[in-house]
């Protein structure tokens, strides 16, 4: 039986044990360049001891950031800024993550704590956003994007491939899409956002189209023994559930026959009318569904920051891997706390020789 302590294989890549860093955006780059402060922080929670480390939204055009400060892979001067952060996650012993992503309707935003709604479109700031239709998120981001023409889906898959491989080559060994939280992949997915009348539209085996073709040029530049991850809302809490679980579970089915190893299971964010059960560990049971009727190793986020619940998550099979985010950015050193709760023998394994040694060798002194 695995615990949350126990290594996880998934194609040639070993992580020392069940804890991932989910993507969690710094709004902190100039002209989607990471720099010191991606640097301080990648390195600051991957020594903490967790196996995966998930780099945060990046965007794989201009227009695709959600907010000015977001980092980018849509050239090659980015792609070498990343390299010095992919190299410290792994110096620290964890697995060198990326997620890549377009912001769709909900791009061109403020910081979150500096307002967190649409740049005004007369502001210096302000780009034109797109989306599967011209419909607009609402609530706090209420500006109309651009219905997406043929000729904007082809280039964004493009943008989406191009990233792909600059990510490839700054080291990283994980690649997540960004398919959640009302970002474009999430859009063409969505009842809500995408109204369109011709093939990427209409039945869910429409609006799957562009997140399916997308993942399968992705696949085609990214290695073959490296893994190829989507994060999916399968769930919107919309008041119609059952069928948009549904039609998520046979989407991604169809993503695995398409190559996808490994789904990161998350919530839609399509409308702001969402009612969402927030709790501990709320998502298990939606993520071991998913896993067991798509047949695909899955994590899940959300809550899940108690050790002794993280562990049994995936002492029950639940979840093959947890997802720990703000505890992180409270604690990087959390993976080490988790292993004392949870007592396991020889808890500061957990972290980088340097500090194990004296933690743990010299305990009793
Ligand atoms: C996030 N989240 C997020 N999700 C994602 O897919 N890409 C991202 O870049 C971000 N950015 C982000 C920034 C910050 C500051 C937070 C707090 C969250 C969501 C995140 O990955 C995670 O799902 C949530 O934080 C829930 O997990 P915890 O925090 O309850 O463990
Ligand atoms: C979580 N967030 C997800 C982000 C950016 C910041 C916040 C992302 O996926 N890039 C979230 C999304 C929607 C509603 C609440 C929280």
């Amino acid at each position: 039986m695995s615990q949350l302590f126990t290594p996880y294989r998934l194609k040639s890549v070993e992580l020392r044990n069940r804890i991932a860093i989910p993507p969690m955006c710094q709004y902190s780059a100039t002209a989607g360049m990471a720099n010191d402060w991606h640097l301080a922080h990648y390195a600051a929670l991957s020594r903490g001891g967790a196996g995966l480390v998930i780099v945060e939204a990046t965007a794989v055009s201009p227009e695709g950031r959600i907010t000015p400060a977001c980092l980018g892979l849509w050239n090659d001067t980015q792609a070498t800024a990343l390299e010095p952060v992919a190299k410290a996650i792994k110096a620290a012993g964890a697995v060198a993550g990326i997620q890549i992503g377009h912001a769709g309707r909900k791009a061109n935003a403020n910081r979150p704590w500096e307002g967190d709604d649409h740049i005004p479109e007369h502001d210096p700031r302000a780009w034109t956003t797109i989306s599967p239709s011209a419909v607009a998120f609402g609530g706090h981001l209420p500006r109309v994007p651009k219905a997406m023409d043929l000729a904007d889906i082809e280039r964004v898959r493009h943008d989406f491939v191009a990233a792909a491989i600059r990510a490839r080559d700054a080291g990283f060994e994980w690649l997540e899409l960004h398919f959640a939280h009302g970002y474009l992949g999430q859009s063409f997915f969505s009842r809500h956002a995408n109204q369109r009348t011709d093939e990427y539209g209409g039945s869910p085996e429409n609006r799957g189209g562009f997140l399916l073709e997308t993942l399968s040029a992705v696949r085609q530049v990214w290695p073959e023994q490296l893994p190829l991850t989507v994060r999916l809302g399968v769930i919107e809490y919309d008041g119609r559930d059952d069928e948009t679980l549904t039609d998520a579970i046979q989407l991604v089915t169809r993503f695995r026959d398409a190559g996808l190893d490994f789904l990161n299971v998350s919530i839609g964010f399509s409308t702001p009318e969402a009612a969402i059960p927030w709790g501990p560990a709320f998502l298990a049971p939606i993520a071991a569904r998913v896993k067991h009727e798509a047949k695909i190793p899955v994590a899940s986020a959300w809550g899940f920051d108690n050790p002794v619940m993280a562990n049994q998550v995936v002492a029950n099979g639940q979840l093959d891997l947890v997802m720990i985010g703000r505890a992180h950015l409270a604690n990087p050193h959390w993976p080490y706390h988790a292993a004392q709760v949870l007592q396991i023998e020889g808890a500061a394994w957990t972290l980088p020789a340097p500090y194990a040694h004296w933690l743990e060798r010299y305990r009793a002194a």
